[in-house]
Protein backbone atom coordinates (compact mmCIF):
# COMPACT_ATOMS: atom_id res chain seq x y z
CA UNK A 1 0.00 0.00 0.00
CA UNK A 2 1.24 3.58 -0.92
CA UNK A 3 2.40 5.66 2.23
CA UNK A 4 -0.22 8.22 2.82
CA UNK A 5 2.05 10.27 4.58
CA UNK A 6 4.42 12.39 2.52
CA UNK A 7 5.45 15.41 5.18
CA UNK A 8 8.70 14.70 6.55
CA UNK A 9 7.97 17.04 9.83
CA UNK A 10 5.10 14.55 10.12
CA UNK A 11 6.47 11.42 9.27
CA UNK A 12 9.16 12.30 12.00
CA UNK A 13 6.44 13.05 14.58
CA UNK A 14 4.34 10.00 13.94
CA UNK A 15 7.32 7.78 14.46
CA UNK A 16 8.80 9.58 17.91
CA UNK A 17 4.94 9.31 19.31
CA UNK A 18 5.06 5.40 17.71
CA UNK A 19 8.46 4.97 19.95
CA UNK A 20 7.00 6.67 23.28
CA UNK A 21 3.55 5.47 23.44
CA UNK A 22 4.73 1.51 21.88
CA UNK A 23 0.81 1.19 20.64
CA UNK A 24 0.22 -2.52 18.53
CA UNK A 25 -0.60 -0.57 15.44
CA UNK A 26 -0.56 2.84 13.66
CA UNK A 27 -3.20 3.87 11.09
CA UNK A 28 -3.12 7.17 9.18
CA UNK A 29 -7.15 8.25 8.66
CA UNK A 30 -8.63 8.67 5.05
CA UNK A 31 -11.57 10.39 6.43
CA UNK A 32 -13.81 8.21 4.02
CA UNK A 33 -17.20 7.06 5.11
CA UNK A 34 -15.75 3.43 5.14
CA UNK A 35 -13.27 4.34 7.44
CA UNK A 36 -16.46 5.78 9.95
CA UNK A 37 -18.77 3.07 9.44
CA UNK A 38 -15.40 0.09 10.08
CA UNK A 39 -14.55 2.06 13.49
CA UNK A 40 -18.07 2.23 14.81
CA UNK A 41 -19.00 -1.47 13.43
CA UNK A 42 -15.69 -2.41 15.69
CA UNK A 43 -17.04 0.04 19.28
CA UNK A 44 -20.59 -1.77 18.50
CA UNK A 45 -18.87 -5.27 18.53
CA UNK A 46 -17.01 -4.69 21.63
CA UNK A 47 -19.85 -3.44 23.30
CA UNK A 48 -18.18 0.38 23.72
CA UNK A 49 -21.42 1.69 21.44
CA UNK A 50 -25.38 0.76 20.61
CA UNK A 51 -26.96 0.92 17.43
CA UNK A 52 -29.62 2.97 17.77
CA UNK A 53 -32.77 1.26 16.32
CA UNK A 54 -34.59 4.49 15.59
CA UNK A 55 -32.52 6.37 14.53
CA UNK A 56 -30.37 6.04 11.34
CA UNK A 57 -26.85 5.25 11.62
CA UNK A 58 -26.66 6.34 15.04
CA UNK A 59 -24.86 5.39 18.00
CA UNK A 60 -25.14 5.74 22.12
CA UNK A 61 -22.00 6.03 23.39
CA UNK A 62 -21.35 5.75 27.70
CA UNK A 63 -19.03 6.78 29.27
CA UNK A 64 -17.02 6.32 32.89
CA UNK A 65 -18.60 8.32 35.43
CA UNK A 66 -15.55 9.54 36.21
CA UNK A 67 -14.74 11.61 32.49
CA UNK A 68 -18.15 13.49 32.00
CA UNK A 69 -16.85 16.54 31.16
CA UNK A 70 -14.09 19.14 30.65
CA UNK A 71 -11.89 19.45 32.78
CA UNK A 72 -10.84 23.19 33.67
CA UNK A 73 -8.42 22.35 36.83
CA UNK A 74 -6.66 19.98 34.54
CA UNK A 75 -6.08 22.52 31.80
CA UNK A 76 -3.09 24.37 31.48
CA UNK A 77 -1.18 26.67 29.35
CA UNK A 78 2.04 26.28 29.88
CA UNK A 79 4.53 29.09 28.55
CA UNK A 80 7.95 29.67 29.91
CA UNK A 81 6.97 32.40 32.32
CA UNK A 82 3.38 31.85 34.29
CA UNK A 83 2.83 35.72 33.70
CA UNK A 84 2.71 34.93 29.69
CA UNK A 85 -0.66 32.64 30.67
CA UNK A 86 -2.07 35.22 33.34
CA UNK A 87 -3.70 34.71 36.18
CA UNK A 88 -7.07 32.99 34.63
CA UNK A 89 -4.78 29.65 33.58
CA UNK A 90 -3.51 26.81 35.53
CA UNK A 91 0.34 26.80 34.36
CA UNK A 92 3.14 24.20 34.91
CA UNK A 93 6.62 25.16 33.51
CA UNK A 94 6.61 23.13 29.68
CA UNK A 95 9.84 21.47 30.72
CA UNK A 96 8.25 20.52 34.02
CA UNK A 97 4.99 19.31 32.39
CA UNK A 98 6.48 17.68 30.10
CA UNK A 99 8.86 15.28 31.84
CA UNK A 100 5.24 14.11 33.97
CA UNK A 101 4.01 14.20 30.71
CA UNK A 102 6.25 11.98 29.01
CA UNK A 103 6.33 9.77 32.11
CA UNK A 104 3.01 8.90 31.25
CA UNK A 105 2.74 8.70 28.01
CA UNK A 106 5.42 6.07 28.39
CA UNK A 107 3.92 3.00 26.62
CA UNK A 108 0.60 4.11 27.28
CA UNK A 109 -0.66 3.09 24.03
CA UNK A 110 0.21 -1.04 24.71
CA UNK A 111 -2.39 -3.51 23.46
CA UNK A 112 -4.32 -0.59 21.51
CA UNK A 113 -4.55 1.25 18.02
CA UNK A 114 -2.37 4.57 17.51
CA UNK A 115 -5.04 6.76 14.96
CA UNK A 116 -3.29 9.48 13.11
CA UNK A 117 -5.80 11.73 12.28
CA UNK A 118 -5.26 15.22 9.66
CA UNK A 119 -7.87 17.63 9.95
CA UNK A 120 -8.74 21.16 9.06
CA UNK A 121 -9.77 23.61 11.37
CA UNK A 122 -11.81 25.48 8.59
CA UNK A 123 -12.98 24.73 4.99
CA UNK A 124 -9.14 23.42 3.33
CA UNK A 125 -9.53 26.10 1.07
CA UNK A 126 -9.86 29.01 3.21
CA UNK A 127 -7.08 31.71 4.03
CA UNK A 128 -8.13 31.29 7.51
CA UNK A 129 -8.01 27.97 8.24
CA UNK A 130 -5.26 25.50 10.07
CA UNK A 131 -4.28 21.84 9.90
CA UNK A 132 -4.21 20.06 13.14
CA UNK A 133 -2.92 16.51 13.29
CA UNK A 134 -4.12 14.45 16.15
CA UNK A 135 -2.78 11.46 16.85
CA UNK A 136 -5.20 9.26 19.26
CA UNK A 137 -5.91 5.63 20.53
CA UNK A 138 -9.47 6.52 21.18
CA UNK A 139 -11.42 5.11 18.10
CA UNK A 140 -14.57 7.53 19.43
CA UNK A 141 -12.49 10.17 18.97
CA UNK A 142 -11.38 9.37 15.21
CA UNK A 143 -15.49 9.09 14.69
CA UNK A 144 -16.32 12.23 16.58
CA UNK A 145 -13.62 14.22 14.60
CA UNK A 146 -15.01 13.01 11.10
CA UNK A 147 -17.94 15.02 12.39
CA UNK A 148 -16.71 18.02 13.87
CA UNK A 149 -14.43 18.72 11.26
CA UNK A 150 -12.89 18.21 7.76
CA UNK A 151 -10.55 14.77 7.90
CA UNK A 152 -8.56 12.71 6.16
CA UNK A 153 -6.81 12.37 2.49
CA UNK A 154 -7.54 15.90 1.33
CA UNK A 155 -6.19 17.22 4.36
CA UNK A 156 -2.97 15.62 3.55
CA UNK A 157 -2.95 16.75 0.44
CA UNK A 158 -3.12 20.30 1.23
CA UNK A 159 -0.18 19.92 3.79
CA UNK A 160 1.56 18.75 0.83
CA UNK A 161 5.31 17.67 2.00
CA UNK A 162 6.37 21.32 3.43
CA UNK A 163 3.20 22.11 4.94
CA UNK A 164 2.82 23.27 8.82
CA UNK A 165 0.23 21.51 11.16
CA UNK A 166 -0.27 22.09 14.95
CA UNK A 167 0.41 18.51 16.18
CA UNK A 168 -2.14 17.17 18.79
CA UNK A 169 -1.51 14.90 20.68
CA UNK A 170 -3.91 12.74 22.58
CA UNK A 171 -4.07 9.17 24.68
CA UNK A 172 -7.03 7.61 27.38
CA UNK A 173 -4.26 6.43 29.32
CA UNK A 174 -5.36 3.15 29.50
CA UNK A 175 -2.88 0.54 28.02
CA UNK A 176 -3.99 -3.37 27.70
CA UNK A 177 -1.89 -5.91 29.02
CA UNK A 178 -1.54 -8.91 27.04
CA UNK A 179 -5.08 -10.78 27.24
CA UNK A 180 -6.57 -7.94 29.48
CA UNK A 181 -10.71 -7.14 29.01
CA UNK A 182 -11.14 -3.72 27.86
CA UNK A 183 -13.59 -1.92 29.23
CA UNK A 184 -16.17 0.49 27.22
CA UNK A 185 -14.70 3.79 28.29
CA UNK A 186 -11.34 3.59 28.97
CA UNK A 187 -9.78 6.36 30.89
CA UNK A 188 -6.94 7.75 33.40
CA UNK A 189 -8.09 8.88 36.79
CA UNK A 190 -8.70 12.66 37.44
CA UNK A 191 -5.09 13.19 39.28
CA UNK A 192 -3.27 11.47 35.91
CA UNK A 193 -5.41 13.45 33.41
CA UNK A 194 -4.13 16.48 31.83
CA UNK A 195 -4.49 18.97 29.01
CA UNK A 196 -1.79 21.01 28.27
CA UNK A 197 -1.19 23.36 26.02
CA UNK A 198 2.45 24.89 24.81
CA UNK A 199 1.44 27.72 22.94
CA UNK A 200 4.70 29.43 22.05
CA UNK A 201 4.91 25.86 20.07
CA UNK A 202 1.58 25.50 19.16
CA UNK A 203 1.65 21.98 20.65
CA UNK A 204 -0.96 20.30 22.89
CA UNK A 205 -0.69 17.30 25.01
CA UNK A 206 -3.78 15.25 26.15
CA UNK A 207 -3.82 12.45 28.37
CA UNK A 208 -6.33 10.36 30.59
CA UNK A 209 -9.85 11.77 29.40
CA UNK A 210 -11.41 10.13 25.95
CA UNK A 211 -14.66 13.11 26.36
CA UNK A 212 -15.81 16.04 24.83
CA UNK A 213 -13.16 19.12 24.80
CA UNK A 214 -10.82 17.18 26.84
CA UNK A 215 -10.36 14.81 23.78
CA UNK A 216 -11.70 16.11 20.49
CA UNK A 217 -8.82 18.34 20.33
CA UNK A 218 -9.81 20.64 17.18
CA UNK A 219 -12.49 22.56 19.43
CA UNK A 220 -11.60 24.05 22.58
CA UNK A 221 -7.80 23.22 22.64
CA UNK A 222 -6.70 23.95 19.06
CA UNK A 223 -9.73 26.57 18.25
CA UNK A 224 -9.18 28.52 21.08
CA UNK A 225 -6.76 28.42 22.83
CA UNK A 226 -3.79 27.70 20.67
CA UNK A 227 -5.98 29.64 17.91
CA UNK A 228 -6.38 32.63 20.47
CA UNK A 229 -2.94 32.47 21.16
CA UNK A 230 -2.08 32.40 17.58
CA UNK A 231 -4.44 35.08 16.77
CA UNK A 232 -2.47 37.61 18.76
CA UNK A 233 0.47 36.95 17.21
CA UNK A 234 -0.94 37.06 13.98
CA UNK A 235 -3.45 40.02 14.11
CA UNK A 236 -6.49 37.89 13.92
CA UNK A 237 -9.57 37.08 16.44
CA UNK A 238 -9.97 33.26 17.83
CA UNK A 239 -13.47 33.69 19.40
CA UNK A 240 -15.81 31.70 21.69
CA UNK A 241 -18.68 33.08 18.93
CA UNK A 242 -22.22 31.69 17.46
CA UNK A 243 -22.05 33.13 14.10
CA UNK A 244 -25.85 33.92 12.76
CA UNK A 245 -27.21 35.17 9.48
CA UNK A 246 -30.13 37.62 9.45
CA UNK A 247 -32.22 38.71 6.83
CA UNK A 248 -34.65 41.35 6.40
CA UNK A 249 -38.03 41.64 4.58
CA UNK A 250 -35.72 43.48 2.13
CA UNK A 251 -33.35 40.58 1.95
CA UNK A 252 -30.42 42.75 3.49
CA UNK A 253 -27.94 40.61 5.07
CA UNK A 254 -26.69 41.08 8.91
CA UNK A 255 -24.10 38.73 10.37
CA UNK A 256 -24.35 38.63 14.33
CA UNK A 257 -21.13 37.15 15.79
CA UNK A 258 -22.32 35.77 20.30
CA UNK A 259 -20.57 35.34 22.88
CA UNK A 260 -22.05 33.68 26.01
CA UNK A 261 -20.61 31.57 28.72
CA UNK A 262 -21.36 27.64 28.45
CA UNK A 263 -25.18 27.23 29.29
CA UNK A 264 -26.64 30.13 28.05
CA UNK A 265 -28.38 29.26 25.03
CA UNK A 266 -25.68 29.30 22.66
CA UNK A 267 -26.24 26.52 20.07
CA UNK A 268 -30.83 27.60 20.61
CA UNK A 269 -29.49 31.22 19.58
CA UNK A 270 -27.58 29.91 16.08
CA UNK A 271 -30.38 27.88 15.43
CA UNK A 272 -33.24 31.09 16.45
CA UNK A 273 -36.71 30.50 14.54
CA UNK A 274 -37.55 34.23 13.85
CA UNK A 275 -41.22 35.18 15.57
CA UNK A 276 -41.20 38.41 13.46
CA UNK A 277 -42.44 38.67 9.88
CA UNK A 278 -40.99 38.46 6.83
CA UNK A 279 -36.74 37.61 9.04
CA UNK A 280 -35.09 34.91 8.25
CA UNK A 281 -32.32 33.53 10.62
CA UNK A 282 -29.35 31.53 9.40
CA UNK A 283 -26.88 29.33 11.14
CA UNK A 284 -23.16 29.97 10.27
CA UNK A 285 -21.75 28.35 13.47
CA UNK A 286 -22.82 27.59 17.19
CA UNK A 287 -19.59 28.11 19.16
CA UNK A 288 -16.27 29.33 17.61
CA UNK A 289 -15.55 31.87 15.39
CA UNK A 290 -12.50 32.89 13.67
CA UNK A 291 -12.22 36.65 12.14
CA UNK A 292 -9.69 37.89 10.31
CA UNK A 293 -9.66 41.85 8.75
CA UNK A 294 -9.93 40.99 4.70
CA UNK A 295 -8.98 43.41 2.18
CA UNK A 296 -12.58 45.24 2.47
CA UNK A 297 -11.34 46.54 5.81
CA UNK A 298 -14.32 44.45 7.56
CA UNK A 299 -13.87 41.50 9.84
CA UNK A 300 -14.95 38.41 7.99
CA UNK A 301 -15.84 35.54 10.26
CA UNK A 302 -15.34 31.20 9.79
CA UNK A 303 -16.55 28.84 11.37
CA UNK A 304 -13.55 26.69 11.90
CA UNK A 305 -16.03 23.43 12.78
CA UNK A 306 -18.17 21.24 10.81
CA UNK A 307 -20.33 19.95 13.48
CA UNK A 308 -22.02 20.40 16.45
CA UNK A 309 -21.12 19.00 19.89
CA UNK A 310 -24.09 20.16 21.53
CA UNK A 311 -25.76 19.34 24.89
CA UNK A 312 -28.87 17.16 25.09
CA UNK A 313 -30.84 17.76 28.08
CA UNK A 314 -33.10 20.81 27.60
CA UNK A 315 -32.70 20.29 23.38
CA UNK A 316 -36.59 19.62 22.30
CA UNK A 317 -38.98 20.69 19.89
CA UNK A 318 -39.86 24.00 22.17
CA UNK A 319 -36.27 25.04 22.65
CA UNK A 320 -34.62 24.36 19.33
CA UNK A 321 -36.74 22.11 16.87
CA UNK A 322 -33.84 22.89 14.28
CA UNK A 323 -31.24 21.06 16.48
CA UNK A 324 -34.00 18.43 17.23
CA UNK A 325 -34.23 18.03 12.98
CA UNK A 326 -30.38 18.42 12.81
CA UNK A 327 -30.03 14.78 14.74
CA UNK A 328 -32.53 12.78 13.36
CA UNK A 329 -29.85 10.87 11.33
CA UNK A 330 -25.95 10.20 11.20
CA UNK A 331 -25.63 11.03 15.09
CA UNK A 332 -23.26 10.38 17.63
CA UNK A 333 -25.01 10.33 21.55
CA UNK A 334 -22.90 10.31 24.42
CA UNK A 335 -24.13 9.82 28.31
CA UNK A 336 -28.17 10.04 26.93
CA UNK A 337 -30.47 7.60 28.44
CA UNK A 338 -31.25 4.52 26.31
CA UNK A 339 -35.47 4.09 25.55
CA UNK A 340 -36.81 0.69 25.30
CA UNK A 341 -37.48 1.19 21.75
CA UNK A 342 -34.38 1.28 20.72
CA UNK A 343 -34.02 5.69 20.76
CA UNK A 344 -32.07 8.09 22.91
CA UNK A 345 -33.69 10.51 25.30
CA UNK A 346 -33.04 13.03 27.95
CA UNK A 347 -34.92 15.17 30.54
CA UNK A 348 -36.03 18.28 29.02
CA UNK A 349 -37.24 16.24 25.75
CA UNK A 350 -40.72 16.78 24.10
CA UNK A 351 -43.78 14.51 25.54
CA UNK A 352 -44.10 12.36 28.53
CA UNK A 353 -40.89 10.52 29.99
CA UNK A 354 -40.03 6.86 29.24
CA UNK A 355 -41.74 4.95 31.53
CA UNK A 356 -38.58 2.74 31.54
CA UNK A 357 -35.06 3.42 30.01
CA UNK A 358 -31.31 2.78 30.83
CA UNK A 359 -29.60 5.15 32.05
CA UNK A 360 -26.26 6.93 31.45
CA UNK A 361 -24.70 4.62 33.85
CA UNK A 362 -26.52 1.86 32.22
CA UNK A 363 -29.00 1.02 34.88
CA UNK A 364 -33.04 0.54 34.84
CA UNK A 365 -34.28 4.14 35.01
CA UNK A 366 -36.38 5.55 37.02
CA UNK A 367 -34.24 4.75 40.24
CA UNK A 368 -34.98 4.60 43.68
CA UNK A 369 -32.98 7.73 44.11
CA UNK A 370 -34.48 9.46 41.53
CA UNK A 371 -31.31 10.39 39.22
CA UNK A 372 -31.51 11.87 36.30
CA UNK A 373 -31.59 9.31 33.28
CA UNK A 374 -29.11 11.59 31.12
CA UNK A 375 -26.23 13.02 32.40
CA UNK A 376 -26.59 17.06 32.37
CA UNK A 377 -23.17 17.09 30.02
CA UNK A 378 -24.98 14.61 27.89
CA UNK A 379 -23.86 15.12 24.74
CA UNK A 380 -24.47 14.95 20.60
CA UNK A 381 -22.47 15.33 17.60
CA UNK A 382 -23.78 15.64 14.75
CA UNK A 383 -22.72 17.27 11.26
CA UNK A 384 -23.82 20.82 10.80
CA UNK A 385 -24.75 20.09 6.80
CA UNK A 386 -27.66 18.04 8.18
CA UNK A 387 -29.04 21.49 10.04
CA UNK A 388 -32.20 22.61 8.49
CA UNK A 389 -31.24 26.24 8.74
CA UNK A 390 -27.27 26.03 8.08
CA UNK A 391 -26.55 29.18 5.97
CA UNK A 392 -25.81 28.48 2.14
CA UNK A 393 -22.01 30.53 2.80
CA UNK A 394 -21.28 28.30 6.28
CA UNK A 395 -18.54 27.28 4.52
CA UNK A 396 -17.20 29.84 1.78
CA UNK A 397 -13.89 30.41 2.60
CA UNK A 398 -13.17 34.06 3.36
CA UNK A 399 -15.92 33.91 5.95
CA UNK A 400 -19.01 36.55 5.97
CA UNK A 401 -18.74 40.63 7.11
CA UNK A 402 -19.68 40.55 11.08
CA UNK A 403 -21.72 43.54 11.70
CA UNK A 404 -22.58 43.12 15.13
CA UNK A 405 -20.66 41.64 18.11
CA UNK A 406 -23.15 40.10 21.35
CA UNK A 407 -22.30 39.44 24.60
CA UNK A 408 -24.33 38.30 27.06
CA UNK A 409 -24.52 35.82 30.30
CA UNK A 410 -27.16 34.67 32.86
CA UNK A 411 -28.42 37.82 35.36
CA UNK A 412 -31.38 37.40 37.30
CA UNK A 413 -31.24 41.01 37.87
CA UNK A 414 -29.33 43.97 37.15
CA UNK A 415 -28.63 44.16 33.45
CA UNK A 416 -31.60 44.84 30.62
CA UNK A 417 -32.77 42.70 27.97
CA UNK A 418 -30.39 44.68 25.55
CA UNK A 419 -28.26 47.66 25.51
CA UNK A 420 -25.45 49.31 22.96
CA UNK A 421 -21.91 50.00 23.63
CA UNK A 422 -21.59 53.98 23.18
CA UNK A 423 -18.61 53.37 20.92
CA UNK A 424 -15.81 49.78 20.41
CA UNK A 425 -14.03 50.48 23.35
CA UNK A 426 -16.95 50.52 25.48
CA UNK A 427 -18.04 47.90 24.14
CA UNK A 428 -14.65 46.21 24.52
CA UNK A 429 -15.16 47.17 28.02
CA UNK A 430 -18.71 45.02 28.53
CA UNK A 431 -17.01 42.22 27.22
CA UNK A 432 -14.07 42.37 29.42
CA UNK A 433 -16.59 42.62 32.27
CA UNK A 434 -19.56 39.95 31.16
CA UNK A 435 -20.67 37.99 34.03
CA UNK A 436 -23.30 35.63 34.63
CA UNK A 437 -25.18 32.96 37.22
CA UNK A 438 -23.69 29.50 37.37
CA UNK A 439 -26.74 26.93 36.46
CA UNK A 440 -26.76 23.30 37.54
CA UNK A 441 -25.32 23.01 34.07
CA UNK A 442 -21.86 24.15 35.72
CA UNK A 443 -19.57 22.57 37.58
CA UNK A 444 -19.63 23.75 41.11
CA UNK A 445 -22.16 25.87 43.17
CA UNK A 446 -25.47 27.44 41.79
CA UNK A 447 -26.51 31.20 41.50
CA UNK A 448 -22.72 32.01 41.58
CA UNK A 449 -21.80 35.13 39.64
CA UNK A 450 -18.66 33.87 37.66
CA UNK A 451 -17.07 36.74 35.57
CA UNK A 452 -16.39 35.35 32.14
CA UNK A 453 -14.77 37.75 29.85
CA UNK A 454 -15.57 37.44 26.50
CA UNK A 455 -17.37 33.81 27.57
CA UNK A 456 -13.42 32.95 27.03
CA UNK A 457 -12.37 32.31 30.64
CA UNK A 458 -11.65 28.89 30.25
CA UNK A 459 -10.43 28.98 26.92
CA UNK A 460 -8.15 32.17 26.59
CA UNK A 461 -4.51 30.76 25.81
CA UNK A 462 -2.71 33.79 27.02
CA UNK A 463 -2.97 36.21 29.84
CA UNK A 464 -6.37 37.62 29.71
CA UNK A 465 -4.68 41.65 30.12
CA UNK A 466 -3.11 41.08 26.92
CA UNK A 467 -6.33 39.75 24.82
CA UNK A 468 -8.20 42.39 26.64
CA UNK A 469 -5.50 45.07 24.80
CA UNK A 470 -5.92 43.11 21.49
CA UNK A 471 -9.21 43.22 21.03
CA UNK A 472 -8.87 46.88 21.31
CA UNK A 473 -5.91 46.62 18.98
CA UNK A 474 -8.33 44.85 16.64
CA UNK A 475 -10.99 48.06 17.17
CA UNK A 476 -8.02 50.46 16.16
CA UNK A 477 -7.54 48.61 13.05
CA UNK A 478 -11.18 48.30 12.19
CA UNK A 479 -11.50 51.83 12.70
CA UNK A 480 -14.65 53.00 11.71
CA UNK A 481 -15.67 49.63 10.44
CA UNK A 482 -15.92 48.05 13.26
CA UNK A 483 -18.74 45.77 14.16
CA UNK A 484 -21.61 47.64 16.59
CA UNK A 485 -21.35 45.80 19.78
CA UNK A 486 -24.28 45.07 22.06
CA UNK A 487 -24.71 43.82 25.42
CA UNK A 488 -28.03 40.82 26.37
CA UNK A 489 -29.73 39.13 28.90
CA UNK A 490 -32.58 37.00 28.20
CA UNK A 491 -32.53 35.49 31.59
CA UNK A 492 -34.04 38.96 33.86
CA UNK A 493 -36.70 37.57 36.63
CA UNK A 494 -39.14 39.58 39.03
CA UNK A 495 -38.34 39.44 42.35
CA UNK A 496 -40.62 36.65 43.06
CA UNK A 497 -38.72 34.60 39.89
CA UNK A 498 -40.68 34.78 37.15
CA UNK A 499 -38.73 34.96 33.89
CA UNK A 500 -39.48 38.51 32.25
CA UNK A 501 -38.41 37.51 28.93
CA UNK A 502 -39.70 34.59 26.61
CA UNK A 503 -36.91 34.01 24.90
CA UNK A 504 -36.01 31.58 22.01
CA UNK A 505 -38.23 32.89 18.90
CA UNK A 506 -38.76 35.89 20.31
CA UNK A 507 -35.37 36.89 20.80
CA UNK A 508 -35.26 38.08 16.87
CA UNK A 509 -37.34 40.82 18.52
CA UNK A 510 -33.87 42.38 20.26
CA UNK A 511 -31.71 41.29 17.29
CA UNK A 512 -33.90 43.49 14.75
CA UNK A 513 -33.25 46.34 17.24
CA UNK A 514 -29.75 45.66 17.03
CA UNK A 515 -30.15 45.67 12.92
CA UNK A 516 -32.08 48.51 13.05
CA UNK A 517 -29.41 50.49 15.04
CA UNK A 518 -26.84 49.16 12.39
CA UNK A 519 -28.52 50.92 10.11
CA UNK A 520 -29.80 53.93 12.16
CA UNK A 521 -33.41 53.61 11.78
CA UNK A 522 -34.64 52.36 15.45
CA UNK A 523 -34.02 54.69 18.18
CA UNK A 524 -32.17 54.41 21.79
CA UNK A 525 -31.93 56.57 25.42
CA UNK A 526 -28.32 57.05 26.64
CA UNK A 527 -28.31 55.62 30.11
CA UNK A 528 -24.80 55.39 32.38
CA UNK A 529 -24.52 52.00 31.13
CA UNK A 530 -25.31 52.46 27.46
CA UNK A 531 -27.64 52.71 25.02
CA UNK A 532 -31.19 51.48 25.56
CA UNK A 533 -34.26 50.82 23.32
CA UNK A 534 -36.36 53.21 23.37
CA UNK A 535 -39.62 52.31 24.33
CA UNK A 536 -41.65 51.91 21.17
CA UNK A 537 -38.66 50.87 19.12
CA UNK A 538 -38.41 47.53 20.06
CA UNK A 539 -40.79 45.41 17.53
CA UNK A 540 -43.41 43.70 20.14
CA UNK A 541 -46.21 43.42 17.64
CA UNK A 542 -48.09 40.13 18.31
CA UNK A 543 -45.64 39.23 21.27
CA UNK A 544 -48.15 38.78 25.03
CA UNK A 545 -46.32 40.82 27.27
CA UNK A 546 -47.56 43.14 29.91
CA UNK A 547 -46.29 46.58 29.60
CA UNK A 548 -45.14 46.36 33.00
CA UNK A 549 -42.83 43.62 32.36
CA UNK A 550 -40.91 45.86 29.52
CA UNK A 551 -40.83 48.51 31.82
CA UNK A 552 -38.73 46.18 34.17
CA UNK A 553 -36.80 44.08 31.49
CA UNK A 554 -35.30 48.09 30.67
CA UNK A 555 -34.91 49.27 34.02
CA UNK A 556 -31.47 50.37 34.81
CA UNK A 557 -31.44 50.40 39.08
CA UNK A 558 -28.63 53.12 39.57
CA UNK A 559 -27.56 51.58 43.15
CA UNK A 560 -27.06 47.83 42.25
CA UNK A 561 -25.07 49.42 39.38
CA UNK A 562 -22.89 51.22 41.92
CA UNK A 563 -22.45 48.21 43.88
CA UNK A 564 -21.09 46.26 40.84
CA UNK A 565 -18.23 48.69 40.59
CA UNK A 566 -16.64 47.13 43.44
CA UNK A 567 -16.90 43.16 41.35
CA UNK A 568 -15.51 44.79 38.12
CA UNK A 569 -12.62 46.41 39.66
CA UNK A 570 -11.26 43.20 41.82
CA UNK A 571 -11.98 41.42 38.84
CA UNK A 572 -9.60 43.70 36.69
CA UNK A 573 -7.14 44.12 39.54
CA UNK A 574 -6.02 40.28 39.09
CA UNK A 575 -4.07 41.84 35.87
CA UNK A 576 -1.94 44.43 37.17
CA UNK A 577 -0.43 46.35 34.97
CA UNK A 578 -1.56 44.10 32.19
CA UNK A 579 -4.63 45.73 32.02
CA UNK A 580 -4.83 48.45 29.33
CA UNK A 581 -5.39 51.89 30.77
CA UNK A 582 -8.40 52.53 28.56
CA UNK A 583 -10.65 49.90 30.49
CA UNK A 584 -9.91 51.57 33.48
CA UNK A 585 -10.63 54.77 32.20
CA UNK A 586 -13.90 52.80 30.90
CA UNK A 587 -14.57 51.72 34.26
CA UNK A 588 -14.10 55.01 35.44
CA UNK A 589 -15.97 56.80 33.05
CA UNK A 590 -18.77 53.85 33.99
CA UNK A 591 -18.71 55.36 37.70
CA UNK A 592 -18.82 59.14 36.86
CA UNK A 593 -22.01 58.15 34.64
CA UNK A 594 -23.51 56.29 37.32
CA UNK A 595 -22.94 59.32 40.26
O1 LIG B 1 -17.81 19.10 28.34
C1 LIG B 1 -17.30 19.18 27.21
O2 LIG B 1 -16.28 18.58 26.94
C2 LIG B 1 -17.92 19.97 26.18
S1 LIG B 1 -17.93 21.67 26.53
C3 LIG B 1 -18.59 22.46 25.15
C4 LIG B 1 -19.00 21.71 24.07
C5 LIG B 1 -19.52 22.34 22.96
C6 LIG B 1 -19.59 23.70 22.95
N1 LIG B 1 -19.18 24.43 24.00
C7 LIG B 1 -18.72 23.85 25.11
C8 LIG B 1 -18.32 24.77 26.22
O3 LIG B 1 -18.03 24.37 27.33
O4 LIG B 1 -18.29 25.99 25.96
MN1 LIG C 1 -18.64 26.51 23.91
Amino acid sequence: MEKPVKNEKLKNWIEEVRQLCAPDSVYVCDGSKKEYNTLMAQMVESGAAIKLKKRKNSFLFRSDPSDVARVEDRTYISTPEQAQAGPTNNWVAPDELKATMKDLYKGCMKGRTMYVIPFSMGPIDSPIAKIGIEITDSPYVVCNMHIMTRVGKKVLKKLGKKGEFIPCLHSIGAPLEPGQKDVSWPCAPIEKKYISHFTDENLIWSYGSGYGGNALLGKKCLALRIASAMAKREGWMAEHMLILRLTSPEGKQYHIAAAFPSACGKTNLAMLRPTIEGWKCECVGDDIAWMKIRPDGRLHAINPEAGFFGVAPGTSYDSNPMAMDTIKKNAIFTNCALTDKGDVWWEGMDGKPPRHAIDWKGRDWPNENKEVAAHANARFTVPASQCPVICEDWEKPEGVPIDIFVFGGRRAGLVPLVYEAYNFNHGVFMGASASSETTTANIGAVGNLRRDPFAMQPFCGYNMGDYFRHWLDMGDRLGDKAPRVFYVNWFRKTSDGRWLWPGFGENSRVLKWMCERVDGKAEAVQTPIGLLPKLGSLDLKGLKIDERDIHELLKIDMDAWKAEIPDIEKHFAQFGDRLPDELKKQLKALQERLG
